[in-house]
């Protein structure tokens, strides 16, 4: 695994470097164990509060679906959390140290029980199309994820690959219908993360996952992404934007089709 685990001084440069950086055990097991508490208990008491990626009703993921900007409903434990987690120091000071000043622009939680389809691979700045800068994840592991329980998989170095135009995903493979052809020289790599630790990556760094293969491992992950204050435009779907402060922010609608033209349609989210 070439991804490297980096101190605050080289953030930056390994952040340019390879598009990617591992920082391990940012959030305790007692802090972990609040936030996969309160999604389960959400979850198997109103899932209606996830997102509809229109899975069938046997699909595990009916079950489990993906939450989708939790951190908008703050009348939910799980939204408070979310809030909480996307503007916490811990989580912004490495991007603010590897981009500079951010706003907060989504957040996400994925369950993603055993069976469970992944997710192919996508750059995540042809959804939220912030400009001129990229946007930048944070990718929390709430379980030890590896290749078994579907982790991530991110391909160092395709950062510096701007947009590539995704083709048709796998279905079998994964619960969202595109997938991107990996340019020549590149390769996938998957990551393994212990709970508590957070992947950070480039709005064009290729990645993805695949299926739950696991009998009984959940592979939990709570996500969020940033944009940096310069940006003038992003996706509808993105608006309004958090400040660091936690007010709100709004700037202009990137057109849809983006860099893939007219015929490309983003469904965010992604
Ligand atoms: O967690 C996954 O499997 C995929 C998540 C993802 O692609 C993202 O956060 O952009």
């Amino acid at each position: 695994m070439s991804i490297k685990t980096s101190f605050a001084p080289s953030l930056a440069a390994d952040y340019q470097d390879n598009g990617v950086v591992h920082l391990r055990s940012l959030l305790s097991p007692d802090e972990v164990a609040e936030i996969r508490d309160a999604f389960m208990e959400q979850v198997q008491r109103d899932r209606t509060v996830g997102h509809d990626d229109h899975v069938g009703d046997d699909d595990v993921l009916a079950r489990y679906p993906r939450f989708v900007h939790p951190h908008r409903r703050t009348d939910l434990d799980v939204g408070r959390i979310a809030q909480r987690w996307m503007l916490d120091p811990r989580i912004v000071g490495p991007i603010v140290d590897m981009v500079g000043p951010v706003f907060a622009a989504q957040s996400m939680f994925y369950f993603k029980p055993p069976t469970a389809r992944g997710q192919a691979l996508h750059q995540d700045n042809i959804f939220l199309q912030a400009h001129p800068e990229t946007c930048i994840a944070a990718w929390i592991a709430i379980d030890d994820c590896d290749g078994e329980n579907g982790g991530l998989k991110v391909v160092p170095g395709s950062h510096r690959y701007e947009i590539v135009c995704p083709g048709e995903a796998d279905p079998e493979e994964s619960f969202t219908s595109t997938e991107i052809e990996l340019p020549e020289g590149f390769t996938a790599e998957q990551t393994e993360l212990a709970a508590g630790d957070a992947l950070f990556f480039h709005g064009s760094m290729v990645h993805g996952s695949g299926p739950n293969r696991s009998a009984d491992r959940f592979r939990r992950s709570l996500i969020f992404h940033y944009v940096p204050v310069d940006s003038v435009e992003i996706a509808r779907f993105y608006n309004p934007l958090l400040a660091l402060d936690g007010s709100e922010v709004t700037i202009a609608e990137a057109a849809d089709g983006g860099a893939c033209g007219d015929g490309w349609e983003p469904v965010a989210p992604h």
